[in-house]
């Protein structure tokens, strides 16, 4: 029997859990379907692909009668996890305290049972006016300590992430299923790799679905960062289409700026389809094009073993 790999996606009410879930679905176009939507009843479950993996996603509403349920029955509801992700709501510190107890209930269970499942615990509603507030940063890191002494045993990711930044949403799932391979850090090791060589600001895989499988950024001025955020953002639209059109072949094209120029480029490995998207300033185009190729050898030696 083919095997799912079960994703738990955890956290207060009102977290935002099925907000990010819906983000992901709906991919890049969802800000208003997000708004309306009502706490989820007990537990809806979501089935995705990724790579070779067949994954069931369970958003478990978070409500308290619905939490009492769960820890009363924990290994219905936990059991034979591969991977959790926990949402906490950094804009209700209020709550903080609940959340964190919520989460030992959870990881007592883990190790009680002696299981050693992945953890990815995401701040969440770091929307981007947040991005230099300093109490949230101050929660932020109070947070993460607090867990992290707790909890030396377990292997935690941390992450931020907010409906209004569609990369930290993608961010988040490829450092989910980042944990299930380590060829994956590998892939990782060579953006950066090649990054230095393109001295370029961003190098990024997606798979065909928009789902980043790698990603390498460099250190840039924050009105950069924008820009960059903006052109990939561009990039995920078109390769949206490139794939609803079954269109074959290349793309690039410069950003309206004119200063960074970016490129998508679409391949097909084996029987699967990949968009490797590279952003660069104008002035290093030629000796980026000039080293393409040699990374592109490389990356699908370390793909072809992923697929
Ligand atoms: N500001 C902000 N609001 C968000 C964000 N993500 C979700 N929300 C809002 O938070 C509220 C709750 O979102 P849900 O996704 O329903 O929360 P949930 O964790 O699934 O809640 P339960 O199903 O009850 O467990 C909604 O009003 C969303 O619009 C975010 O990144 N930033
Ligand atoms: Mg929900």
């Amino acid at each position: 029997m083919e095997r799912f790999l079960k994703i738990i996606v955890s956290g207060l009410d009102n977290a935002g859990k099925t907000s990010i879930l819906t983000a992901l679905d709906k991919k890049y176009d969802f800000a208003k379907d997000i708004v309306q939507l009502k706490p989820t009843i007990r537990v809806e479950y979501h089935k995705m692909n990724f790579l070779r993996n067949n994954c069931v996603v369970w958003d478990m509403g978070g409500q308290e009668t619905y939490r009492d349920i769960y820890i009363n029955y924990q290994d219905v509801y936990f059991d034979a996890t591969d991977l959790l992700i926990y949402v906490i709501d950094i804009q209700d510190s209020n709550r903080f305290n609940d959340s964190l107890e919520y989460l030992n209930a959870i990881l007592s269970f883990f190790s009680d049972s002696e299981m050693d499942v992945p953890i990815i615990i995401t701040f969440h509603k770091f929307d981007p006016e947040l991005k230099a507030d300093e109490e949230t940063l101050v929660n932020i890191k109070k947070l993460r300590e607090k867990i992290l002494d707790e909890y030396p045993n377990f292997n935690i990711l941390f992450q931020q992430s907010s409906i209004y930044d569609i990369i930290s949403i993608v961010q988040l799932v490829s450092y989910g299923l980042s944990v299930f391979d380590r060829k994956f850090f590998e892939l990782s090791e060579l953006l950066e790799y090649y990054l230095k060589i393109f001295n370029s600001h961003a190098l990024i895989l997606f798979d065909r679905n928009g789902i980043i499988i790698s990603e390498f950024y460099n250190e840039i001025a924050p009105e950069t960062y924008v820009e960059l955020i903006e052109t990939i953002k561009e990039h995920l639209y078109i390769l949206k289409r490139m794939d609803e059109e079954k269109t074959e072949g290349n793309f690039d094209f410069t950003s309206s700026e004119g200063k960074l120029f970016s490129y998508l480029l679409r391949k097909k490995i084996k029987n699967d389809i990949f968009f490797i998207s590279a952003v660069l300033r104008e002035k290093q185009k030629e000796k980026f094009f000039e080293r393409f190729p040699e990374f592109l050898d490389d990356l699908i030696k370390i793909l072809d073993q992923l697929i």
